[in-house]
């Protein structure tokens, strides 16, 4: 595949509910959206940063200013056999896996349509469906909370997941608990505490979590070891974890005892990979989590989860949770089970609706590689 052209996109899209987390809340996403083409085909996925560095390091303006300064350079105009070789093109740039998993994964999408089989199936996967559960923002009123529960069982989904903040977390847990004894229940703090909180995080040992994502600071995987100790709910990581390195520490420390696996914060499709690797052959499990993306991340998030060792449900649910429209067709959808099929079709399996991206665009850049006779008129006319 010669990397021929590159398009970077940025969409504005309203969410149809703001997302109150521990560090903010989201109403508007701005969406960044990778398109490449190599041999005559054209690939896409989606920089998944958050509008503020309040989740990691990058957002939407970091990311744009690597990917067209950096990313496109070093990648433009150059040939690989396999989208596993993107990582090698961009070593060099540090840090900033959102920007440089954005051109990786449509390289993917491209390889896959060549190769006529699924992305899913590219990458290795074997499900034909995978799990769907939904990550629920912050609410001022813990009654609208138990109402949108009721909902989103109603829809199927096989799991919940709460996300808490001081303040915010033992008494809303307790009453969700009383009134859905039974459902698959865990939360996600985002980084909110810190040690001296290991008492009033032991209280949520009664209510039978699944688990207890990211308690700590985003970058520590020692502290979170000490805390797991003092646990007996399991602690997941999400912030923490860059890479497969950072998994098998994070594993063989006893920092955590599930990983929640991201394709942007991990850099792409073939760390998410190696990430899932490390954790399958240490018998950890792994769920693939969320970034509030439109359709096209979504869609590369549906086609990581097909691998064997995502045995939990994920934060991957239906387009129309978070939007009146998406720009994807068809939108993905949950069966009644709470269930997502995977795609059979070549490549991502969903058709980005062009009308629907230029319609949400509000900037963009495009570049074409230097025709190889070296005519200056040729890439011109590019
Ligand atoms: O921590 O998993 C998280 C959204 C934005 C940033 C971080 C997180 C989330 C979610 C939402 O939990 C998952 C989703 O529904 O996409
Ligand atoms: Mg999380």
């Amino acid at each position: 595949m010669k990397i021929e052209f590159i398009a970077l996109r940025e969409l504005k899209m309203k969410l149809k509910a703001p997302f109150e987390t521990s560090f903010g809340t989201t109403s508007e996403r701005r969406v960044l959206l990778v398109e490449a083409g190599a041999d005559g085909l054209s690939g896409w996925a989606e920089i998944t940063t958050q509008e503020e560095p309040f989740y990691n390091a990058e957002t939407t303006d970091t990311a744009w200013h690597v990917f067209c300064d950096f990313v496109v350079p070093m990648a433009l105009g150059k040939t690989v056999q396999h989208a596993t070789e993107v990582p090698a093109l961009l070593q060099g740039i540090r840090g900033n896996e959102m920007a440089r998993a954005g051109l990786e994964n449509a390289l993917w999408d491209i390889e896959a349509q060549q190769k006529g089989v699924p992305l899913g199936k590219l990458l290795g996967g074997t499900r034909g469906e995978i799990a769907s559960g939904v990550s629920l923002g912050i609410q001022a009123d813990t009654g609208v909370l138990l109402a949108n529960i009721e909902k989103e069982l109603a829809d199927g989904y096989q799991r919940i997941k709460l996300k808490i903040k001081p303040g915010k977390d033992v008494e809303v847990v307790r009453k969700v608990r009383e009134r859905f004894p039974e459902v698959p229940l865990m939360v996600d703090a985002n980084s909110a505490y810190q040690p001296a909180d290991a008492p009033l995080l032991q209280q949520l040992d009664t209510f039978n979590l699944m688990m207890i994502e990211q308690p700590l600071d985003w970058d520590d995987i020692f502290l979170h070891a000490e805390l797991q100790r003092q646990l007996r709910t399991a602690v997941c990581l999400d912030e923490c974890i860059h890479n497969a390195r950072h998994a098998r520490a994070a594993i063989e420390l006893g920092a955590c005892r599930v990983i929640n696996v991201k394709l942007g914060r991990v850099g792409g499709h073939s760390e998410a990979r190696a990430v899932h690797d490390t954790c399958f052959k240490r018998n950890v499990p792994v769920w693939c989590g969320g970034m509030l993306e439109s359709g096209v991340g979504r869609a590369h998030n549906v086609a990581m989860s097909s691998l064997r060792g995502f045995v939990l449900p994920g934060d991957v649910s239906a387009s129309r949770r978070y939007w009146d429209e998406d720009i994807i067709e068809p939108e993905v959808v949950v069966s009644p089970q709470g269930t997502i099929q995977v795609p059979e079709t070549p490549g991502l399996g969903y058709a980005v609706r062009r009308d629907r991206v230029q319609q949400l665009t509000v900037r963009e850049r495009t570049w074409h590689a230097a025709a190889q006779s070296g005519s200056r008129k040729a890439a011109a006319l590019a």
